[in-house]
């Protein structure tokens, strides 16, 4: 591996229609967000997608203090404790694997990958609540076109930072750490899979997996890897964390789907935070008009 990458010609990473029309907004969200303890100078400029959900927001209270991020404890209240001690820079992103040419960017390169975008998308977490957040980032395809995999690459493969002195709570995870997931390559190129930078605004708070993490909106939770450190292009299905754990509940596809219950409990409703009653679960988290035609002619029983 040669040096880490601090600098990308804007033009060579984004195309040239897109960086002349390009407008910048700056995030007036952090002014008038009730509640933050965060700096309003650190706010991220970004353009509104049209990908968005209207739905009413999760307030970013809840979506800071209500996590899942075993490395830093396995109760909900837990991250929002302990991932103060995750040092988010330096922080290098490694790409390897299939590609013409491996390498090392530099966090503050990642951010300039691709204009950034808010996206306010639904979360389905597999315990069967769900959230709605505005995410702040890009397209995960813009990563993947910078990368260059060759003809062979069939899947991406997604490594979480595991380092036991700023995760001492790693141990007792009851999980194979470092954090692994996967996607297969149509799945990485859809519009819909981004790589978030922030939310609310604002860069992402660590329990919400700073500096970069994983957003599959249509499948569950987990694929949704927080603080990558690695991206692999390779050529078969790669393991995954919690399909790893037990494979008899958690499949590499992970889609959301009211008509696969888990073997412990039932998928056809689920619990958006802050709501008394539970509401129907929508295949695809909602996102099937998009989605669905990657998975045609599979079975989703048996491919879960
Ligand atoms: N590295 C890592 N990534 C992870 C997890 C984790 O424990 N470790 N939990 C996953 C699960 S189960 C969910 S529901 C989401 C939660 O993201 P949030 O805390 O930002 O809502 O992160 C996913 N990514
Ligand atoms: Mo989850």
């Amino acid at each position: 591996m040669s040096h880490t990458i601090k600098y990308l010609p804007y033009s060579m990473v984004t195309p040239r229609s897109v960086y002349l029309s390009r407008r910048r907004f700056l995030a007036t969200a952090i002014a008038t967000r009730a509640g933050s303890q965060v700096a309003a100078a650190a706010g991220l400029n970004f353009v509104k997608s049209p990908l968005s959900t209207s739905e009413k927001q999760t307030p970013y209270q809840a979506i800071t203090t209500y996590n899942n991020y075993y490395e830093f404890g396995t109760d909900k209240s837990d991250p929002a404790k302990n991932a103060k001690t995750l040092r988010t820079r330096p922080w290098t992103v490694a790409i390897e694997g299939t590609v013409e040419q491996p390498l090392m960017l530099d966090i503050d390169t990642v951010f300039k990958i691709a204009p950034l975008e808010e996206r306010v998308y639904r979360h389905r977490c597999v315990e069967a609540w769900s959230i709605v957040v505005p995410w702040i980032g890009f397209p995960l395809s813009a990563l993947v076109n910078l990368a260059k995999p060759r003809s062979n690459a069939k899947y991406v493969a997604f490594q979480t930072l595991y380092d036991p002195k700023q995760m001492p709570l790693g141990k007792k995870a009851g999980i194979q750490l470092p954090y692994v997931e996967g996607l297969r390559m149509d799945e990485a190129m859809h519009p819909l899979a981004f790589l978030a930078v922030g939310l609310y605004g604002d860069v992402l708070p660590n329990q919400n997996g700073a500096p970069l993490r994983l957003v599959v909106p249509w499948k569950y939770g987990f694929k949704s890897i927080k603080s990558i450190v690695k991206i692999r292009f390779v050529e078969k299905q790669p393991p995954t964390t919690w399909n790893i754990a037990n494979s008899n509940e958690y499949g590499f596809y992970s889609n959301v789907n009211p008509e696969v219950d888990h073997p412990r409990w039932s998928q056809a409703k689920e619990r958006r935070l802050g709501d008394l009653f539970m509401h129907p679960t929508q295949k695809f988290n909602g996102y099937g008009d998009q989605v669905a035609r990657l998975y045609a002619g599979m079975d989703l029983k048996k491919n879960f």
